[in-house]
């Protein structure tokens, strides 16, 4: 019953559709399905672990464009620090610090955690983690340069007065919060949440928690996160940057912010691509639709609607005719990742009738 020209549009529902036609030959049907749980998002994680080659210009081993960090990102570091067996080792006898970019975005609570510890001989001298206005890579005791350090903790080789954090900026805000001295190898966490008002940051060590600093101005102009130490050496392990919260797109907001029109059956770009299955793959300029590979047609999911909305705000469907169309069931997907970097692929069955069998994705956002 429903009309067949590529640019079919029901009334009163907001499709965009794209029609994805090959014959079907025969092939296996792979049914592996991967659903990532929405929450708590990684945006970096490295284990800092390697042969002993330089940490600097390295690409972060895994990474996201998500809540304000870069997928691809690299290590902007001193060249004193080299990625060994037991961890990421500084060897300066000054200072050094390791970044990543990453600007905070309201809407969300970040979690900062790494393993640090402190192998210098000079007590007085630290490891450190936490965010920073700069990568400055010789100010590894993290707050050399002013107004460089917020929400950072340090850690020292051994006795009172430590660990500290401070919410920054520097020194302001914070001091000693543990009775105990916690040398040797810990897990330190840091948690940047900036959901209110007024941003609050906090930090953990070993199960101690820090008071809670509450930012009477919200420190947007952090840049970076990292790691550094002050002292002759310092052992770094286990990095990453996680996030939860923030508001979840709708096509009305990305149809404002990339200046196309409120309605996802259009093409407003003339570029063939709908806009609602340019919003599905977040393709903000010129695009292309996927063409069949083998059997399997793959459309990326560019992060705009998660994987678990397969089958209410997007659907694989299948026609022998054009004509009549029928959804895929999400088990019988190869693959249905939520972005950014996710994927969305179907494999053409074998059999059909007459020997041709066609695949549209039909995304009705939110
Ligand atoms: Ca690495
Ligand atoms: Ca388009």
């Amino acid at each position: 019953m429903n009309p067949t020209p590529s640019k079919y549009i029901r009334p009163g529902s907001q499709r965009g559709i794209l029609h994805a036609i090959a014959l079907a030959l025969p092939v296996a049907i792979l049914a592996a399905l991967t659903a990532f749980a929405a929450g708590d998002t990684t945006i970096y994680s490295d284990t800092l672990l390697g042969s002993g080659s330089a940490l600097h210009g390295t690409t972060v081993d895994s990474s996201a464009t998500h809540a304000g960090g870069t997928a691809g990102a690299t290590w902007t570091a001193a060249g004193s620090y080299n990625e060994t067996a037991t961890g990421t080792i500084g060897t300066s006898t000054t200072t050094q610090g390791a970044y990543l970019p990453f600007t905070p975005q309201a809407g969300h609570v970040y979690t900062l955690t790494a393993t640090l510890e402190y192998l210098g001989a000079v007590p007085s001298n630290w490891a450190a983690l936490g965010f920073q206005t700069q990568a400055d890579v010789a100010h590894g005791a993290f707050h050399d340069a002013s107004g460089a350090a917020y929400a950072w903790t340090l850690l020292r080789k051994s006795g009172g007065g430590q660990p500290q954090f401070f919410g920054g900026p520097d020194t302001a805000s914070g001091g000693n919060f543990a009775t105990a001295s916690q040398s040797g190898l810990q897990t330190v966490t840091i948690t940047l949440d900036a959901t209110g008002a007024s941003w609050t940051s906090h930090a953990t060590i070993n199960g101690l928690d820090s008071a809670t600093v509450t930012y009477g101005t919200n420190p947007t102009d952090i840049a970076y996160v990292g790691f550094g130490g002050v002292g002759t050496t310092s052992n770094t392990t286990h990095f990453s940057l996680s996030a939860t919260g923030g508001s979840t797109p709708t096509y009305a907001g990305w149809a404002t912010t990339n200046g196309v029109s409120n309605n996802p059956n259009e093409d407003t770009n003339h570029d063939g691509v709908q806009n609602g299955i340019a919003y599905f793959m977040n393709a903000t300029g010129l695009a292309t639709n996927p063409g069949i590979t083998g059997n399997t047609v793959t459309w990326p999911n560019g992060g705009n609607i998660s994987a678990t909305e397969y089958g209410t705000q997007f659907v694989v469907e299948t026609s022998p005719d054009l004509v009549n169309w029928t959804p895929v069931a999400i088990g019988d997907l190869t693959t249905n990742t939520s972005g950014p970097g996710g994927a969305l692929t179907y494999t053409l069955p074998p059999g059909a009738g007459g020997g041709k069998l066609f695949a549209r994705l039909v995304v009705t956002p939110h």
